[in-house]
């Protein structure tokens, strides 16, 4: 049963990966869709994509989630446009470096407490009241398998991800009695460029995180993103916690070798 057909979501970080894979696969479902992030050039292309079916509305909307005025203009532009958010997709979020605190890159916390923390907040914060006014909508953060467990090296990237599950949990509890829902979906290992963010363009050493196994993919996450917003109205799920087969933790992982099996 397809219940967010005509809807609209908003989708941060949607010029790469998961949040690129979320806006196709809302799309196809006839869910209108606002695309954030800050390359331009992608947003303008994935939109004209997206648009070309099934009558669907794609929006590109060049923001820094991080840009707190920003996000001010933006809700501006939503009325402007005669949009209600009825899905909010907080998807927008990297790492930077896989360094022991000891060691740590101030520049790097910086960035990621911005934007996987901050940032978030700021989209949340400037779009749940129109919800919360309409008695409807769906937040959905994407957390990950950092945030219900610490890996070595990554302390500040899952202490953000920690805090988006607490976040998640957090809101949960203050919309009690509303008819606004919050989920998270917590992904594992999944291949976008994610870790050549996270190494700053070493292609190689990103290469090396996902050799030898099958990770997920971002029409994996983009799924499990659907599944949560086309619930039921009186279901609410709270974390979706998914992971490659070949991943049960973020320390147990199987390599296979090279060509191993397939689905
Ligand atoms: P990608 O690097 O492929 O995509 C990240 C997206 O975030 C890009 O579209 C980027 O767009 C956007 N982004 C980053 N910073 C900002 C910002 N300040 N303002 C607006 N947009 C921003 O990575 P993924 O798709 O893998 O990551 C998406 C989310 O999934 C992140 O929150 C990540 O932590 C989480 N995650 C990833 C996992 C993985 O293994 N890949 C597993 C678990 C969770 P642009 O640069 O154009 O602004
Ligand atoms: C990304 C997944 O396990 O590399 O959130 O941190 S992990």
């Amino acid at each position: 049963m397809n219940r967010i057909r005509g809807q609209t979501a908003v989708i941060t970080g949607a010029t790469a990966g998961i949040g690129e894979a979320c806006a196709r696969t809302l799309g196809e479902a006839g869910v209108h869709v606002v695309l954030i992030g800050r390359r331009r050039d992608r947003l303008e292309a994935l939109a004209a994509e997206v648009a070309t079916d099934n009558g669907t509305r794609a929006l590109p909307y060049q923001l820094d989630v991080r840009d707190r005025a920003g996000v001010t203009d933006f809700i501006a532009w939503l009325d402007n446009e005669g949009l209600n958010v009825d899905i909010l997709v907080n998807n927008a979020g990297l790492a930077r470096g896989l360094d022991a605190v000891q060691d740590g890159d101030h520049d790097d916390w910086d960035e990621m407490i911005d934007t996987n923390i901050k940032g978030l907040l700021n989209m949340t914060r400037a779009i749940l009241p129109g919800m919360i006014a309409r008695d409807s909508g769906h937040v959905v953060n994407i957390g990950s398998i950092a945030g219900h467990w610490v890996y070595p090296n990554g302390g500040v990237y899952c202490a953000t991800k920690y805090a988006v599950r607490a976040l998640t949990e957090g809101a949960n509890v203050d919309l009690v009695g509303t008819k606004v829902r919050m989920s998270s979906v917590d992904p594992g290992l999944a291949e976008t460029e994610f870790s050549v963010v996270r190494f700053r363009g070493d292609e190689d050493r990103a290469r090396t995180v996902y050799e030898g196994t099958q990770p997920l993919v971002a029409e994996d996450i983009a799924d499990a993103v659907h599944y949560v917003v086309n619930t039921a109205r009186h279901v609410n799920v709270l974390h979706l916690v998914m992971m490659p087969t070949v991943q049960r933790s973020p320390y147990v992982l199987a390599r296979e070798p090279a060509g191993g099996s397939e689905d």
